[in-house]
C-alpha cells in the first residue's frame, strides 16, 4: 500500500499530487534511475547542467516526514543521487532538500535536488 493513499502524512492525496503522478507514470518525465523506494527524473526547469530530483515511490509531504515514516529511504535518495551523479560524470555535486515554502519548497512530495556540471556559490540564494 502506497503511503501516498494515507492523506494523514499531507493534505496531498493521489489525485493531487504531481510526483505521485510521475512515480506511478500518469505523467511523463525524463527518468534516468529507479529502484524500489525511489524515483529520479531530470527536473523540468534544470538550474545546472544535471538537475535531477530523486523521489520517494511514498508520498511524505517533505524529508523531515520521510524521515520520521521510512528513514532507510532518505539513504536510498542520497546513493541513488550519487549513482546519477556517477552517470553524468560528475565528482563534486549539490544535494538539496528544500522544506517549506519559506526555503522555496513548491512541490509537497519528498524530493531530494541533484545540482552539477557548474561551478556552485555558497550561500545559495
Ligand atoms: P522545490 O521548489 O524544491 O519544491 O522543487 C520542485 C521542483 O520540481 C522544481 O525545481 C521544478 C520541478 N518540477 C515542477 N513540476 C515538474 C514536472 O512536472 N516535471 C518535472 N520533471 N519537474 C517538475
Amino acid at each position: 500500500t502506497s503511503a501516498c493513499e494515507d492523506v494523514s502524512v499531507s493534505a496531498a492525496t493521489p489525485d493531487s499530487c504531481l510526483f505521485c503522478k510521475i512515480v506511478a507514470g500518469d505523467i511523463p518525465a525524463d527518468v534516468v534511475a529507479q529502484n524500489d523506494d525511489a524515483v529520479a527524473f531530470r527536473d523540468v526547469d534544470p538550474q545546472a547542467p544535471t538537475h535531477v530530483l530523486v523521489v520517494p515511490r511514498s508520498h511524505y509531504a517533505d524529508a523531515s516526514a520521510l524521515a520520521d515514516g521510512e528513514p532507510g529511504t532518505v539513504a536510498v535518495l542520497v546513493s541513488l543521487a550519487r549513482d546519477v551523479a556517477q552517470g553524468d560524470g560528475l565528482d563534486d555535486y549539490r544535494l538539496v532538500f528544500n522544506t517549506g515554502p519559506g526555503a522555496g519548497q513548491t512541490v509537497f512530495h519528498t524530493h531530494l535536488h541533484l545540482l552539477g556540471g557548474r561551478a556552485m556559490t555558497w550561500p545559495p540564494g
